[in-house]
């Protein structure tokens, strides 16, 4: 059953799978005849735990732990805690003694902490997360214990456990009770009892819906595969948001509600954090009454945030412990093009002059693998991407205010020791500066990626062992960047990805390059030639029969219970890391050395890619950030990665990885990107028009009007399947545009939101419930969003639809919503009430909130002209006739910048703008719309000076519209404190 959720799978990664038997010749690479055979990359069989019936449950035979030697602590308590009963050894070695401290490390935050007793202990086996990788958090001893809304108990009945209470509710948040304790140096076990129908969020990287149901299980297991539903792909983020509504009787005593939409009663809402800091492979089992937490090593390390609300709970959880996320720079807001299949550079010419002929914006036109001579990092075809030619063409681009972002692969080519001694200088220097991962008797680990045999970069050794990984890698951007002028950089394959099991080049050199165990995408043999998805319906005539892959067509894979399984058992005193006792539900090949470099590759130093697989797409981005700094001092890196970890949102963004071009995916993007607020990173986007298999016009149009409200708005298609620029069809054309336009317009408001993101941890993208916290029939709400705190996107996600149902957050205690377009309030609605909303084809429903100020410039074709622009407010009146919103300003690149904050304050009759800060803005103010205005303005000041006859009342629409006022503040729309009245 729970393989059958994850065969949703395009023709893609089918292709992936439709491996090469033998040695076959290729074409796609001068000079690789080797193919790599199949069998390569072909693990041991293991049957997942979660599915094999003869798994024996570790709360039936361990003996969990008693504590003792309590000790009341300034902030909290330590103890003992020491094996009840005899070793149960069921997935490891069991560790005897432990040591508990809990400590209320600030007013909102507390720590449980579980380790070994005996860390420096010699020969041990357990490993601790090092603080290089994620530091802890500080302390403000403060008081803490008596000011927090959280509460810590515990009991030796009839073992040790744990309970955190919310005081203010009475509500048990988190409890081990009435469960044991397991903690071994290879798994670690603690279950929680949560309320029935919980609302849980977070755990990823995972394709779900936003609010995580019961029976389902989160592996976290950083993969080398495509967008499966339900199952571990790019990213580990051991954090989860609990949010429980509870009703509240005459007396004022609250009642826990289920999730209810009884709209006529009063809610309020709790949420809290829990964080894990833990980047052990692990497994979180949501169960009808609770959690099981499963790690494969490392300690037990958890933080509880007491909220009560989102925001607070991602605020805290940023600024305490991951840190918060990497500001960008103003033009990586605009619109970025890419695909896997751009030939040469006269073909990226042709996209961007196509860009230009349609007036479609084009911010950065970014390269695949394509550009490498032969996927080698840091070397560029000679033919097809010559550096003189592309000098000339990156000139070209940047003369015009565009920009490119180039990919750059986690593996480097290890070349031929007999035919290619010295012809990849790149390689070579990284050998000399020991900055590759070694096998465990120390030679080079030798995996395989996209150029053949490959080693990968040491990040692990570098910070650890002061080995040249790091240094390296920078000092190689320097150099390249030399003969190709990128502008930002794109990290793939950081999982790390590696094509077969084990050091399988080490004997193999002599055999690069070499061809990948599998057919590219357009290979004879793996074609994409799917329709798109329901062709047969948009074009019954020209198709009589389909082959689109779809969610109904998914095969299922059964899982079997044949004792051909591989299962192992502890062995005394050692880890087994190749083969981990509990076998995680790894969707790659459950074997953990399928497709990724194996758990026994060695740093330099000794320690194993085991304990920090999980991480290596992490440092990567930590390594490109500083290299970044290198290339570009004191400006923002502009870095989008693949895997990633707790906190490496503070040094890229990300985007959601292998989609596919099915409406599903569409959908699944908006839980991806609102779980991605949550994990710190703002900057987010997905495959618009999808990836895997082939598009079309309606769900390309769509796409692109959806992603147009993702902070990180990028079009990328897999090699072969039909192109998907928006201006292949007029209606995506269209469609595009007028998105565009308003994203563009709003480039403003969206940067100071993003600005918000980046300096209190606020987010950026927002589910409904977030905003609205005491509506629970919002809970699930994951096919609308906010972006900010002022914009509503409703997008139509359905083939063939023209109308799209929405709710209306906040209506039933008086939020006012107003159309975009028509900039007039929705009326008639009723909390909660599903509103049927026109949607045809090219518009994408958007609504501003009453109460908000929104900033906006003008569009244009790419963002340097939108700055250049001046600045118009659309002033939206909530109930009560106020508003107010805020505008960030500064160099829009720099990391160090003067800036300008300013603050804006709306009455019914008056708009006050307040600056502060350092920033000189040249632009000046042109329109100031104001929508909910009631009687009939016979006059408008500015600072008490009548604007003459610059203005225009719609009294049926309730709207004020000024313009012309840029003869009035040609000083700069900030130059000075101004106030606007009408009367
Ligand atoms: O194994 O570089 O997710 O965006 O186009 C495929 C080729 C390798 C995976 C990335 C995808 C990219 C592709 N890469």
């Amino acid at each position: 059953m729970a393989r059958s959720m994850l065969a949703l799978s395009a023709a893609y990664v089918l292709g992936l799978l439709a491996l090469v038997q033998s040695q076959t010749s290729t074409t796609t690479s001068p000079g690789a005849v080797f193919t790599i055979p199949a069998s390569a990359d072909e693990g041991q069989p293991l049957i997942p735990n979660i599915i094999d019936p003869q798994a024996v449950d570790p709360q039936s035979v361990c003996p969990g732990y008693t504590a003792s030697n309590v000790v009341e602590t300034a902030n909290g308590i330590t103890a003992d805690l020491t094996l009840a009963g005899s070793a149960c050894n069921v997935y490891g070695n069991d560790i005897e003694d432990l040591t508990l401290t809990v400590e209320y490390q600030d007013v909102d935050r507390l720590h449980v902490e579980i380790q070994p007793r005996y860390i420096g202990q010699e020969n041990s086996t357990w490993f601790i997360l090092p603080e290089e990788i994620l530091p802890k958090p500080g302390i403000d001893t403060d008081g803490c214990a008596s000011k927090s809304d959280l509460y810590f108990t515990w009991s030796n009945d009839p073992t040790f456990s744990f309970t955190v209470t919310r005081n203010s509710t009475g509500d048990v948040l988190f409890s081990t009770e009435g469960t044991k304790l397991v903690y071994e140096d290879q798994f670690i076990e603690f279950k929680t009892g949560l309320p029935e129908d919980y609302n849980l969020y977070g755990l990823g990287e995972v394709m779900h819906g936003l609010r995580l149901g019961n029976n389902l299980t989160r592996t976290l297991f950083a993969a080398d595969v495509g967008d499966n539903l339900d199952a571990n792909i790019y990213g580990h983020h051991p954090v989860y948001y609990d949010t429980r509504y509870f009703e509240a009787d005459n007396a004022g005593q609250l009642t826990y509600a289920t999730n209810t939409n009884d709209t006529s009663k009063t809610y309020k809402s709790y949420t809290h954090g829990v964080f894990q800091r833990n980047a052990h492979s692990q497994e979180i089992l949501l169960e009808a009454p609770g959690i099981t937490w499963r790690a494969l090593g490392g300690e037990i390390d958890l933080y509880f945030f007491q909220g009560p609300t989102q925001d607070a709970v991602t605020k805290s959880y940023q600024n305490s412990i991951i840190g918060l996320p990497a500001f960008q720079q103003w033009w990586t807001f605009g619109y970025h093009q890419c695909r896997w299949g751009y030939n040469n550079w006269t073909e990226l010419q042709e996209v961007v002059d196509n860009f230009a002929k349609f007036e479609i914006p084009l911010e950065t036109i970014w390269n695949d693998i394509d550009y490498m001579n032969q996927y080698r990092d840091f070397d560029n075809d000679a033919i097809r991407y010559p550096y003189d030619e592309g000098a000339e063409f990156l000139e070209r681009l940047h003369a015009n205010n565009q920009h490119y972002v180039p990919i750059v692969d986690s593996a480097i080519y290890s070349p031929n020791p007999e035919t290619e001694q010295g012809q990849y200088p790149i390689y070579d220097r990284g050998v000399e500066q020991d900055a590759f991962l070694l096998n465990p008797d120390g030679s080079l680990y030798v995996g395989a990626v996209w150029p053949g045999y490959t080693v990968f970069p040491d990040w692990i050794g570098s910070i650890f062992n002061g080995t040249g990984a790091n240094k390296w890698w920078a000092s190689e951007f320097t150099t390249w960047y030399e003969k190709v002028k990128f502008d930002g950089i794109w990290i793939d394959m950081s999982e790390v990805s590696s094509f077969c099991v084990g050091s399988c080049g080490s004997a193999n050199l002599t055999l690069n390059p070499a061809h990948p165990p599998f057919l590219l995408p357009g290979e004879p043999g793996n074609l994409v030639t799917t329709y798109p998805e329901g062709f047969n319906l948009t074009n019954g005539t020209e198709v009589t029969t389909t082959s689109t892959s779809t969610v109904a067509e998914a095969t299922t894979t059964s899982s079997s219970t044949s004792t051909s399984y591989l299962r192992t058992t502890p062995t005394p005193g050692v880890r087994n890391i190749n083969y981990p006792p509990y076998t995680i539900n790894n969707f790659q090949g459950v074997d953990l050395a399928v497709h990724a470099v194996s758990p026994n590759a060695t740093h330099h130093g000794g320690t194993l890619e085991y304990d920090f697989h999980n991480v290596y797409g992490h440092q990567i981005l930590n390594a490109t950030y500083h290299a970044l700094l290198e290339v570009f001092p004191g400006k923002r890196p502009f870095i989008i990665g693949r895997s990633q970890f707790a906190g490496s949102g503070k040094w890229a963004g990300h985007w959601g990885g292998d989609n596919n071009s099915l409406w599903a995916y569409m959908f699944f993007s908006i839980p991806q990107a609102l779980s991605y607020s949550l994990f710190g990173f703002p900057m987010f986007g997905v495959d618009t028009c999808g990836f895997g298999g082939n598009t079309d016009m309606e769900l390309c149009a769509r796409w692109m009007q959806l992603s147009a409200f993702f902070p990180f708005y990028r079009n990328h298609n897999v090699l072969s399947a039909l192109p998907q620029e928006p201006y292949r069809w007029s209606a995506v054309a269209d469609a595009s545009k007028v998105a565009m336009k308003i994203r563009y317009a709003l480039l403003p408001y969206l940067y100071t939101t993003f600005y918000l993101s980046h300096s209190t941890g606020s987010t950026t993208l927002r589910a409904l419930a977030w905003d609205f916290p005491d509506e629970p029939w919002l809970a699930a709400a994951d096919r609308q969003f906010l972006l900010g705190d002022a914009i509503l996107v409703t997008p139509c996600l359905v083939q063939g639809a023209d109308t799209v149902d929405g709710v209306f957050p906040g209506v039933g205690s008086g939020t006012i919503w107003y159309d975009w377009y028509n900039q007039t309030a929705v009326t008639g609605v009723a909390a909660g009430q599903n509103v049927t909303i026109a949607a045809p084809l090219g518009h994408i429903p958007v609504y501003v909130k009453g109460g908000k100020v929104v900033p906006l410039q003008e569009p244009a074709l790419t963002t340097a002209d939108v700055r250049k622009s001046p600045y118009s407010l659309l002033v939206a009146l909530d109930g009560e006739g106020k508003a107010s919103g805020g505008l960030y300003i500064d160099d829009g690149e720099s990391l160090e910048t003067e800036s300008t904050w300013i603050d804006f304050e709306a009455t019914s009759s008056s708009l006050e703008a307040s600056p502060s800060g350092s920033f000189a803005e040249t632009n000046a103010l042109a329109n100031v719309t104001v929508l909910g205005v009631q009687g009939n303005p016979a006059t408008v000041q500015l600072n008490g000076e009548d604007v003459g006859s610059l203005f225009a009342f719609d009294a049926e629409s309730q709207k004020l519209s000024i313009t012309g006022l840029d003869q009035l503040t040609q000083e700069g729309a900030w130059a000075r404190e101004w106030t606007l009245t009408w009367s």
